[in-house]
């Protein structure tokens, strides 16, 4: 059985307390690791050797020297991408195509991407003239926070913890990290790939466990940190915000979407109804930015349903390294509970139910698993409860427009706020209801395509901050004015 433990100021640890948590594999509920939950003591532990670490060698490094260390750690992700690769299929379930073609790449290049930015910053100066005409110069010193505490979840744990870690590092911050209880192994590898490419002790921590009453709690609770970085649950950025207020630490939040998919008649049709696909069942619907609200307009309504359904009939469930299989699990039986109560939910609400709706049969060795069928709904009245909050499962409900005006104020008619994607091939339609949805990001004609120097967040109850490019450095380093009276 794997052990997997706490890694901390260079150290693979376990818990003091002898406390252990199974991690089950979503495809069939086989128990595949131990995981060594840190208790305070632990945590204690990993925000003191980032400290130390921080006031340290790690403080003493010149840009240059941080930004060599994160180039050699892209590298060694790329030189064990396979045991990343297995790890995130291990802790997922997801198909092994998912993680070669987009999540583990997107570890590596989330190093590379923050050690250019932070290598081409400038610092702002400004002249002041002085009644004695002799003036000031003032200029602006960009140093890290010190301590960040990261708290990550589970659907795409490497990529989004990597996101964080990576501008952390380049703006010489130290980090506390503390993934999602269901995907412990992609960090624990990290630390392998920290020590191995000589990233000084303390650097990198990282501490297992779960959150409220545990270690996520501990550590956003812990004075010694002295700023937050959270992808997660709304509902869980509220505690942890109500915990940063301790100290007045700075927080940085990306969280829960329900995301609108706005399907124009001039689309393209083919590329609307893949891409839709996509964004509604990729990962088993676990991705943030992922469409579960769908309108589209009435000419087409019809044979877009039809399509759509066309294609969610031929998944082929599977494990993750099955060449056969295209779509895997969802991420554990708690999850599955949820998002089948939000199925429940939308038919006791009226829904119709185009495809889906429920557990698929599952050959025996797999029956143990927390499957779930992809689902489409039609015919739901706007404050449906599955309209109003996110399920993160794989479902959408799709619904008719006539014209452009009322599909935006549709869009709009949310608490969240992270993203939309708009299918036209009216280029002008397209900026104009690009500006007026208000969300993080707008796609037209794609989804999910990042260039990582961009700022990405949500609005509304989707987040706070923008991170990405130099807009990391917003929050992973403050400014600080000096002004020489010349
Ligand atoms: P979650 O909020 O349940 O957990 C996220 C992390 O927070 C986990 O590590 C968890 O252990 C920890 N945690 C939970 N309660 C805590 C507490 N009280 N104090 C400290 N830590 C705590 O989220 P999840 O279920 O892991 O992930 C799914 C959610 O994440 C969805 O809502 C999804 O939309 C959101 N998400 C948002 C983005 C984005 O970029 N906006 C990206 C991915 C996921
Ligand atoms: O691409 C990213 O940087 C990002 N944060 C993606 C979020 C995916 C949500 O599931």
């Amino acid at each position: 059985m794997q052990q997997i433990k706490n890694f901390i100021n260079g150290e693979f640890v376990g818990a003091a307390s002898g406390k252990v948590f199974d991690k089950r594999s979503p495809s069939d509920n086989s128990i595949i690791a131990q995981v060594s939950e840190a208790g305070r003591l632990e945590v204690d532990q990993a925000v003191a050797a980032a400290r130390t670490a921080y006031l340290g060698e790690w403080g003493s490094y010149s840009t240059e020297k941080r930004v060599e260390l994160l180039y050699a750690v892209a590298d060694e992700i790329t030189r064990r991408f396979d045991d990343f690769v297995a790890a995130e299929m291990a802790d997922t379930g997801q198909p092994k195509a998912v993680m070669t073609h987009a999540f583990i790449p997107r570890g590596a290049a989330n190093f590379k991407v923050f050690a250019d930015v932070i290598k081409n910053v400038p610092s702002e100066s400004f002249q002041t003239t002085t009644p004695d005409g002799l003036g000031a110069l003032n200029y602006a010193l960009r140093v890290p926070k010190g301590v960040v505490g990261v708290i990550s979840p589970w659907n795409a744990p490497f990529l989004l913890m990597t996101w964080k870690v990576g501008p952390a590092l380049a703006c010489g911050n130290t980090v506390v990290v503390k993934p999602s209880e269901e995907t412990p192994m992609t960090a624990a590898l990290l630390g392998e790939v920290m020590n191995a490419v000589g990233i000084p002790k303390g650097v990198f921590n990282v501490v297992q466990g779960f959150g409220p009453d545990s270690t996520g709690e501990f550590l956003t609770h812990h004075p010694d940190v002295d700023a937050i970085t959270f992808t997660g649950e709304t509902r869980t950025g509220t505690a942890i915000m109500q915990a940063a207020a301790e100290g007045m630490r700075d927080v940085s939040f990306e969280l829960g979407g329900k995301n609108a998919g706005l399907v124009f008649a001039d689309c393209d049709f083919e590329q609307a109804v893949e891409g839709i696909y996509r964004s509604s069942f990729l990962n088993s619907g676990q991705v943030c930015l992922g469409t579960e609200r769908v309108y589209v307009e009435r000419p087409i309504f019809d044979k877009f349903v039809a399509a759509l359904k066309n294609k969610v009939a031929q998944v082929k469930f599977g494990r993750p390294d099955d060449p056969e299989a295209n779509y895997g699990p969802l991420i554990s039986h708690e999850h599955q509970e949820k998002v089948l109560s939000y199925y429940k939910k939308a038919r006791d609400e009226g829904a119709t139910v185009v495809i889906g709706g429920g557990v698929p049969d599952m050959p025996d060795d797999l029956a143990a698993g927390a499957w779930v069928e992809p689902t489409i709904w039609t015919g739901l009245a706007e404050d449906a409860t599955v309209m109003k909050e996110e399920v993160f499962g794989p479902c959408c409900h799709i619904a008719p427009f006539d014209d452009e005006q009322a599909v935006i104020r549709l869009a709009n008619d949310t608490d969240y706020g992270l993203s939309t994607t708009i299918w036209t091939r009216d280029l002008s339609r397209a900026h104009r209801v690009a500006s007026r949805v208000e969300v993080g990001i707008t796609w037209v004609n794609s989804w999910f395509l990042r260039d990582l120097r961009t700022a990405f967040g949500g609005s509304k109850q989707s987040g706070i901050g923008r991170e990405g490019g130099v807009h990391s450095l917003e929050f992973y380093t403050e400014m600080r004015n000096v002004c020489i009276k010349l």
